[in-house]
């Protein structure tokens, strides 16, 4: 096995397999393992230089989980949930990272991974019915099956400030954090952008800077998390009761051990509503969130009552209330867009030496050599970090040049949005399965059973000698109909966030994510596997 794809000369025979898996994270990790217990010659080719995916590349200060650590590791193996403690209850990045190399070594997954393998294309070529996989580096590879185990949250976002590389100080983003500790002791540093990853970066980094200046465009409902560690006992409760854990979890809407309150928020008088999200605010993780009344994320009154709570939250945080407010989100649903879940994330605010910009007030006009210069002034920054997110769900899959069986491109495909049939392939596309989890769901939950469904489909296939799997045409237009309508119906469109593509400037507003309940879709994809995969053409 090369340890680097540029080890391997470009002029090198194509090698062929039976699958190949595309990155090595949550998803990826998984698949392989499966896709080899089917008997399968498989190749893991992954960007960076370990594994983890999302936790290999986010390693900004504080970046953690917001499950549940209990919820959040695989399940498969009886094995691996007792051989492994979770030390908090919402597991940092540092551990997240050392979980996934362990499962990679204890299931000897490193063998077929070769890393610093940059996919840049993926062709169909119909008469063989085969894959041709391209990497930067010229190396090339067949197969028949191509599994997209790509993330949803890879593609990271820049936006093309003027000037961006005229910055003579370090600038960073997030989704690319140096392994080497960033020393920030005394330093003049600028964050552009307050969603999940810069809430929780924020207040650790503001009491080693020197100064700290916040660029802020939307405030976001941010949410305690309400962390801590996890005790021998509670460590023994979780191992004993696994099997308990996980089919609560495989029966919840979102996959996590929370589940809404069918009741209708409005229907309780107001002091009995209070009290209900009193407990619910005390409670960590995202109970204030999914353990909230069911009609929060369906129904206006409900949701601007909850809302109006969340603010009050805040402004009882914030010092100053002029900061305050600008720290309160008006113009969007709570829920609309990923609720941040923080650590006196509000409380940096009150701290001298952090400063908070509204670019709605004094724009960002461009990015100088020496920092960065609003509508207002300039500030003069040691380093500029972009907390900027990403071109979630389809960005990883459209930078790569994925070609089907008639030349088109992915990229076109999805012009007005994401085209899929259950999520996972897309009509034109003979077997290429996207083993990404674009279900409204806790991740490694739903991550597992899509990648079971790919693995069973290919397990059928084998056995009766299919070469070839695509959606239809019809059956990939009703799934986006469905989509829509399922998105529709709650607020996830009534933001500009990632959930709908509205963070990146150009890019179709469109549903992005499989709003209907986990075990809805999972049974879904049950249904159409028996009846001897509806809605596929099998070759
Ligand atoms: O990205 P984001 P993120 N000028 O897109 C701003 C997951 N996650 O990396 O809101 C100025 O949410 C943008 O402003 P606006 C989680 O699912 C999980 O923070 O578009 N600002 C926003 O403030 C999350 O939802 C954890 O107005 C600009 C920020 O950049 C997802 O990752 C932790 C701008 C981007 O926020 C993404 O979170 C962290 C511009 N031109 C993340 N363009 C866990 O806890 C963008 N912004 C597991």
């Amino acid at each position: 096995m090369p340890e680097s794809s540029e080890q391997v000369s470009a002029a090198q025979h194509v090698e062929s397999f039976d699958a190949i898996v595309i990155g090595a994270g949550v998803s990826g990790l998984y698949a392989l393992y499966r896709l080899r217990e089917l008997g399968l010659k498989v190749r893991c080719l992954e960007d960076g230089a370990g594994v983890g995916g999302t936790w290999y590349w986010n390693r900004y200060p504080g970046c953690r989980f917001d499950s549940e650590s209990e919820t959040y590791g695989y399940s498969f193996s009886k094995e691996l949930l007792q051989e492994w403690d979770w030390k908090e209850h919402y597991s940092g990045q540092p551990e997240n990272e050392r979980y996934l190399n362990y499962v990679a070594d204890k299931f000897d997954l490193r063998r077929e991974i070769q890393f610093n393998s940059h996919v840049t294309s993926a062709t169909y070529d119909k008469r063989a019915k085969r894959w041709d996989v391209e990497l930067e580096n010229g190396q090339q590879f067949r197969t028949q099956f191509l599994v997209a185990a790509v993330g949803i949250l890879s593609a990271r976002y820049i936006p093309p400030f003027e000037g961006i590389d005229s910055f003579e100080g370090e600038s960073y983003h997030t989704s690319r954090w140096p392994k080497e500790r960033v020393d920030f002791t005394g330093k003049r540093v600028g964050v552009i952008g307050t969603g999940a990853t810069a809430v929780q970066m924020i207040p650790i980094i503001a009491k080693e800077v020197g100064h700290l200046t916040v660029f802020q465009r939307t405030p976001n409902y941010c949410a305690p998390l309400r962390n801590s560690l996890v005790s021998d006992e509670t460590q023994r409760r979780f191992k004993e009761t696994y099997s308990e854990i996980h089919k609560r979890i495989r029966e919840t809407s979102g996959g996590f051990i929370h589940d809404f309150d069918r009741r209708r928020a409005m229907d309780l008088p107001r002091e009995e509503r209070l009290k209900v999200y009193e407990e619910l605010w005390r409670a960590p993780g995202f109970k204030k969130w999914l353990g909230n009344f069911r009609d929060i994320m369906t129904d206006r009154v409900a949701n601007e009552d909850f809302a109006e709570f969340v603010r009050n939250k805040i402004r009882a945080r914030v010092k100053d209330p002029v900061v305050a407010e600008k720290l309160v989100p008006k113009n969007h649903p709570f829920g609309s867009k990923r609720i941040p879940l923080e650590t006196e994330y509000y409380e940096a605010y009150n701290r001298p030496n952090v400063l908070l910009v509204d670019i709605n007030e004094t724009a960002i006009e461009r990015i100088t050599p020496r920092g960065i210069k609003t509508s207002d002034k300039e500030y003069e920054f040691d380093v500029i970090i972009y907390a900027t997110g990403f071109d979630a769900i389809t960005g990883s899959m459209t930078r790569i040049d994925i070609r089907g069986e008639a030349g088109q491109s992915i990229k076109n495909h999805w012009e007005g949005g994401m085209r899929t049939y259950l999520q996972m392939q897309t009509a034109g596309f003979p077997n290429l399965f996207i083993a990404t989890n674009t279900a409204f769901c806790n991740y490694t939950v739903c991550a597992e059973s899509i990648v079971e469904w790919i693995t069973d489909c290919i397990r059928y296939m084998r056995e009766r000698d299919y070469a070839s799997i695509v959606a239809t045409g019809e059956a990939e237009q009703a799934w986006v109909d469905h989509t829509n309508e399922v998105g529709s119906k709650t607020f996830l469109s009534a933001s500009n966030g990632w959930f709908v593509g509205g963070n990146i400037p150009g890019k179709a507003r469109a549903i992005l994510m499989y709003a209907n309940p986990a075990p809805a879709f999972r049974a879904k994809c049950a249904e159409v596997a028996s009846k001897g995969y509806e809605g596929f053409v099998l070759e």
